[in-house]
């Protein structure tokens, strides 16, 4: 027999988490997959977070922010746009403070679907309305804020014929669980931490339900102590109530009255976690630093993670694992990071070599 060679055409080939971890979630041969070929994200060690934490402690960054459109949001679009399809429908609507609105965008244009987005007008990144925009989504923008905006979409979906996909929608949540599924994946083992920001507080919950699910295939032998953090100005699961005007520079976690409220309390509960606030200040000191010594450019509200766990630092187990889910691309804010970067362009300077030298420091 002459052996024939092939080139390795899939070598490293990712199928999308769909296909990845299809026995985990709820579909069928016959549910239509939509993908973009999500997931798979980088887990980068992050040196100089962890000398600031000491102690033997070693974090992970899971770069959720390199999915498709540049979020989490992806990995729980994909499973709800392709049961949307399944399901026949022809229209899907959410509210978003910009990240699942550029997410349902871009799925449902694939699907040869009509997206709907509800946003709170002035409060949504740049990025993430261009994005919303491109993809060919109706973009709807309220006098309200995210809160006011989930009410309404609930109401319109539950009197037209258009699928809900914020993540009450149960299938949003399923595909968010792969991420813990690949943190495990990755470290062999369940981290001690997970440091997660928390708007809506479905992920908190997806990922809860990733790792026990995992723990019970017999994946990981222990579970993540929950750690969600909050900004300062929308922090109603530290305050244990709902915020009626919730303000934050994160606006992608400008929430005040998360849907999923009793899940992220009961994941913290079960996992021994907390929810923590941070200050906007704190916020952006961790958004420099992931990007000036960690090579990281993410945006506000996914900075929040790595900004948390330097708040609780001195409470770190000696020798832990720490994971900071970083859920969102700094390309989706240009405009925070030209606010708040401590370096501003050198302009208006002669293209000659002396005045060059001279600018440069030389
Ligand atoms: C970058 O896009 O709610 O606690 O409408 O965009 O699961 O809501 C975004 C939330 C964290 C919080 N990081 O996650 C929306 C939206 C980023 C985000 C969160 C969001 P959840």
């Amino acid at each position: 027999m002459v052996a024939i060679l092939t080139p390795n055409l899939t070598h490293n080939y990712w199928p999308g988490l769909i296909e990845a971890y299809r026995s985990f979630l709820p579909v069928s041969s016959s549910t239509p997959v939509v993908t973009l070929l999500e997931g798979n994200t980088p887990l980068i060690p992050v040196s100089a977070i962890a000398s600031q934490v000491g102690r033997g402690v070693k974090v992970y960054v899971k770069f959720d922010s390199l999915n498709p459109t540049g979020s989490f949001k992806d990995r729980g679009m994909t499973l709800a746009i392709s049961k949307a399809k399944e399901e026949g429908a022809e229209a899907v609507i959410c509210a978003s403070t910009g990240n699942t609105s550029a997410s349902a965008a871009a799925y449902a244009s694939r699907a040869g679907m009509q997206a709907f987005v509800i946003i709170p007008e002035g409060y949504v990144a740049l990025g993430k309305l261009a994005q919303a925009l491109l993809y060919g989504a109706q973009v709807i923008a309220i006098k309200g804020n995210f809160d006011t905006a989930l009410q309404i979409v609930r109401d319109i979906s539950a009197n037209y014929p258009v699928t809900l996909v914020n993540s009450l929608n149960p299938y949003r949540l399923e595909g968010q669980k792969t991420g813990a599924f690949e943190v495990v994946d990755s470290l062999r083992s369940a981290p001690d931490w997970l440091c997660i920001p928390v708007g809506n507080a479905g992920n908190i919950s997806a990922y809860w339900m990733g790792f026990c699910q995992y723990r019970e295939a017999g994946k990981c032998r222990r579970l993540p102590q929950m750690m969600g953090f909050q900004a300062a100005g929308a922090a109603p699961l530290v305050q244990g109530k709902p915020v009626a005007a919730p303000e934050t520079i994160a606006t992608a976690i400008r929430i005040g009255n998360p849907a999923s409220w009793d899940k992220a309390i009961a994941a913290a509960n079960a996992s021994k976690g907390e929810f923590n606030s941070v200050t906007d200040e704190d916020i952006l000191a961790a958004y420099r630093l992931l990007a000036s010594q960690e090579g990281i450019f993410c945006e506000p509200a996914s900075a929040i993670s790595v900004a948390g766990l330097l708040q609780l630092k001195e409470r770190v187990p000696s020798g832990a694992t720490v994971v900071c889910v970083v859920t969102g691309n700094g390309l989706k804010d240009p405009d925070c990071a030209i606010n708040h970067s401590k370096n501003g362009v050198k302009s208006s300077v002669a293209p000659d070599l002396e005045a060059m030298a001279k600018v440069m420091g030389f």
